[in-house]
């Protein structure tokens, strides 16, 4: 297993992405991985039919980097480095939430219609996760 990189959570931004507004008749935001967002995108997935009062999340990635972003609807995400606890509201299709590895994060307050999506630097990989908090601040505090 690869050694945990730790980011603490000034490195967690809102990125604005690009909007292309076709003679007015609507708009298009496209994404490019070392561009828009500081990693190659390696997976896609989205969350959606999200059940009133869902709590998403409630892990951290060894080394997974993630872009997240409310394609429709509005959600929050709750952020923790181990030291201090930061939260976003997202409810814009041009902005993204830039996550870096070894953050905990929780998704809240998801509105009906939510479509989050996620754009990821590696593969699924379940041993990527730290879904113990105890675990985590363990691992953050013993660096
Ligand atoms: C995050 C939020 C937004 C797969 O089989 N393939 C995949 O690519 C993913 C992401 C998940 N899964 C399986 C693994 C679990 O059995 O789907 C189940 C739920 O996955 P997870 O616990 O990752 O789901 P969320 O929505 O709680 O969290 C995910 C991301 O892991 C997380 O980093 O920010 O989406």
């Amino acid at each position: 297993m690869s050694k945990a990189k730790l980011n603490p959570i000034s490195t967690i931004q809102l990125i604005e992405l690009p909007k292309i507004n076709s003679d007015c008749q609507g708009l298009l935001t496209p994404i490019y991985g070392r561009s828009h967002v500081p990693f190659a995108i390696n997976r896609i997935y989205y969350i959606y039919d999200i059940p009133h009062g869902s709590k998403r999340g409630a892990h951290a990635h060894r080394d997974l980097q993630q872009l997240l972003i409310a394609i429709s609807g509005s959600f929050e995400v709750i952020v923790k480095d181990g030291y201090d606890e930061k939260s976003f509201v997202l409810n814009n299709p041009a902005q993204g939430l830039y996550i870096p590895s070894m953050i905990w994060r929780e998704l809240i307050n998801f509105t009906d219609g939510t479509v989050c999506l996620s754009l990821a630097s590696l593969p699924f990989d379940e041993n990527d996760y730290i879904r113990d908090y105890n675990e985590y601040l363990n691992i953050i505090f013993s660096r």
